[in-house]
């Protein structure tokens, strides 16, 4: 068949970890498709048992019924079946009856009518067993000998998918190009079989031309995108509601075909689909299948394909659709209640003294979208969500000017401050009544798909309205309070977010805001060697405030005193020291007489001293360096560390807040001359 006769596959894999989709989902897919334009459907659902581990097993006759009936409502809606198997987890490539039990499954899914074809290699162990290693050169010969083998007995169908255990750049060694792996398969793999890639990772943010036109090259074919920007199997508290996006129209003419592996939940994959199916009706896409020319279209702009999505969405949401299916797909009720009205007036009429009906509000387009910005994109939150995550920073960073009671010298600040935190707590209200009018649709199917993460969203954004109520000098409820005895909600994320807060950077999305590093820097220990680099740091740093007072940072720069195992490292460029971080696990022990109230004292038993030249113009690497500190400090047993010094020190002030690691401690009782900011570990 050639390459131009090919229609574009566009459509979706059903290819993700966890339950699978419902033969009723899974029908609905095909009628959506069809009613936006995508003609494909790849059935590889990770754990169905007889897709991957049990994957010789034949299906039993009630099985076949259903896989019969989903290959035929496929058909109908003109979408092309493809059947997936995944034998690679314990497949001997070289003993003919593992070969055969292979062509025996997929012939009896032939029987079902189905005609189209996948053979998946993703996630399996690389080592081939001694048979295999006895039997062939290298384990892409293998696939490729079983594949080629496989694509004969079916009598070379029109599409016939592999996916390489190399499915993205990231994966290939040393790259795509001399990827010895890949480069087999381009030279050995029948020409009539295409093959699946998800870009330069496994989620690729963006998707280039050139990066298609490589790895082209090497396959010796345009690949068939299998495309992970929607899937969220790997973290159970990520959706993704954001446009297809990052990947220019351009690829379209470059491509075999493109097919999303969206979120495990059905419903809320609506965006997902809906942005694709815009995306492959762009202009690019559209040139390259109607031979006239002309163009047909605008291309593709995620904001407004999203919109587009939103607004299609929004209907759904207002069919009365249950879990039970006690509504049918078509819209008519199968049971005797009219739609109009509600069931728990069952003819009940509130006296006027009475408590009125609770009434629903109806879900707003606005809802929507303010939904699908809180869960946009692997990548990237939404505007809306980046404008709050910015506003809390700058909320908590500038804590101070909240509780100042001098209002007449900082009038603007402060004014500034209340101003942000009413409308901070505005943005929260809006997600909270986002969350109240989407658990109060007539479609629960949706909701239920929506609910876990719905929820989450609403509690993280109520404790950080009550924080910033708490930084403003207010009392927030009990249940919102976040103390050393808070409610569970006060510790998300169970076990996991444990070990999350453990890491570097506490887990911290700084991903999201942060542009990359531009300059090389070294993080290592300091030695004794270093003590006259780092003293004349300190030196020229600390010219402008006067040093009356004796800080246990000052001394443990000068060596005074010794820093706690793994708390002492230096920050280096090409030019030499430029910073320095030290830290004292137990702050008590070097104090001379009793310096600092003790309920700091237990909050905040360690003490830390950092310096940085301003030459260093990002803080990404200052940033490391105060992580790497952090983490030994926890990991010593420490449950929070403050940094003391000369309130004339504006410079510093400004500095250790734009880190946004430290907050301004107010305790009774500590010295005025100087400011203490600190951070629980
Ligand atoms: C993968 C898996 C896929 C999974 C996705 C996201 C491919 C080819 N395979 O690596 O099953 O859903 O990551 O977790 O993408």
């Amino acid at each position: 068949m050639s390459e131009k006769s090919k229609i574009f596959l566009s459509g979706v894999v059903e290819g993700f970890y966890g339950r699978p989709w419902t033969m009723n989902q899974r029908k609905e897919l095909f009628r959506r498709e069809q009613k936006w334009g995508l003609n494909t459907y790849l059935y590889a659902p990770k754990d169905d048992y007889k897709h991957r581990m049990y994957w010789r097993d034949l299906y039993s006759l009630e099985e076949a019924d259903q896989l019969i009936t989903l290959i035929s409502a496929a058909k109908e809606c003109n979408v092309e079946f493809i059947y997936a198997i995944s034998p690679g987890l314990d497949i001997t490539f070289s003993n003919p009856k593992e070969v055969s039990a292979l062509k025996r499954k997929l012939s009896q899914v032939s029987e079902f009518g189905c005609r189209s074809f996948a053979l998946l290699f993703d996630d399996i162990e690389t080592e081939m067993c001694p048979a295999d290693k006895e039997a062939f050169g290298s384990f892409a010969d293998a696939q490729v000998s079983v594949t080629n083998e496989v694509f004969q007995h079916l009598k070379e169908p029109q599409v016939f998918l592999f996916c390489p255990t190399d499915y993205c750049a990231a994966f290939c060694t040393p790259s795509v190009q001399l990827s010895k792996y890949l480069n087999t398969v381009g030279e050995k793999l029948n020409p009539g079989i295409d093959v699946l890639w998800t870009g330069p990772k496994v989620v690729s943010n963006d998707i280039s031309v050139a990066s298609i036109e490589e790895v082209s090259a090497v396959l010796r074919r345009p690949p068939v995108i299998w495309d992970n920007i929607h899937a969220n199997d790997y973290d159970p508290q990520r959706l993704f509601l954001g446009p297809f996006k990052n990947r220019p129209t351009e690829l379209i003419p470059k491509l075999r075909g493109v097919l999303t592996n969206p979120n495990c939940e059905f419903e809320p994959n609506f965006v997902a689909v809906h942005t694709l199916a815009t995306w492959c009706k762009s202009s690019s896409g559209q040139k390259d299948v109607s031979m006239d020319g002309e163009d047909q279209g605008s291309d593709y702009i995620p904001h407004d394909a999203l919109r587009l999505a939103l607004t299609e969405w929004l209907v759904e949401f207002g069919k009365a659709d249950q879990p039970d299916g006690s509504r049918s797909r078509s819209g008519r009720s199968k049971r005797e209640a009219s739609e109009e009205e509600p069931m728990q007036t069952d003819g009940y009429v509130p006296g006027p003294k009475d408590n009125p009906l609770y009434t629903a509000e109806p879900l707003t387009l606005e809802d929507l979208n303010l939904l699908s910005e809180l869960f946009y994109l692997p990548y990237e939150h939404g505007p809306t969500a980046v404008t709050m995550l910015k506003e809390l920073h700058w909320l908590r960073d500038n804590s101070d000017a909240a509780t100042t009671g001098d209002i007449t010298t900082e009038c603007e600040r402060v004014k500034e401050w209340r101003q942000r935190a009413v409308r901070f707590d505005e943005m929260c209200a809006a997600v909270v009544q986002m969350f109240n009018r989407l658990s109060n649709v007539p479609n629960r199917l949706i909701l239920y798909d929506l609910y876990n993460y719905i929820c989450d969203i609403k509690s993280g954004v109520l404790l950080a309205r009550a924080f910033v109520k708490t930084l403003g000098g207010g009392t927030p409820h009990p249940a919102m309070i976040i103390n050393d005895n808070p409610e569970p909600w006060g510790f998300r994320g169970g076990l996991s977010g444990e070990f999350q807060r453990m890491l570097p950077c506490h887990g911290n999305r700084d991903l999201f805001r942060i542009p990359p590093a531009t300059r090389m820097y070294t993080i290592r220990p300091n030695t004794a060697e270093d003590q006259p680099e780092v003293m004349k740091l300190f030196k020229e740093m600390n010219t402008e405030t006067q040093q009356t007072v004796e800080l246990i940072g000052d001394r443990l720069v000068q060596g005074d005193v010794h820093p706690t195992q793994n708390c002492s490292l230096i920050l280096e460029d090409s030019s030499g020291i430029c910073g320095y971080v030290f830290a004292l696990s137990d702050a008590k022990t070097a104090m001379t007489k009793a310096q600092y109230p003790e309920a700091m004292l237990s909050d905040y038993p360690s003490v830390m001293t950092v310096q940085i030249h301003p030459k260093v113009p990002d803080p990404t690497a200052t940033k490391r360096l105060i992580e790497q500190v952090l983490s030994s400090l926890r990991e010593s047993g420490s449950k929070g560390v403050y940094i003391e010094f000369r309130s004339n020190d504006r410079r510093m002030m400004d500095f250790l807040k734009t880190l946004n690691f430290f907050q301004v401690l107010r305790f009774e009782g500590l010295p005025a001359n100087l400011v203490v900011m600190g951070t629980k570990l």
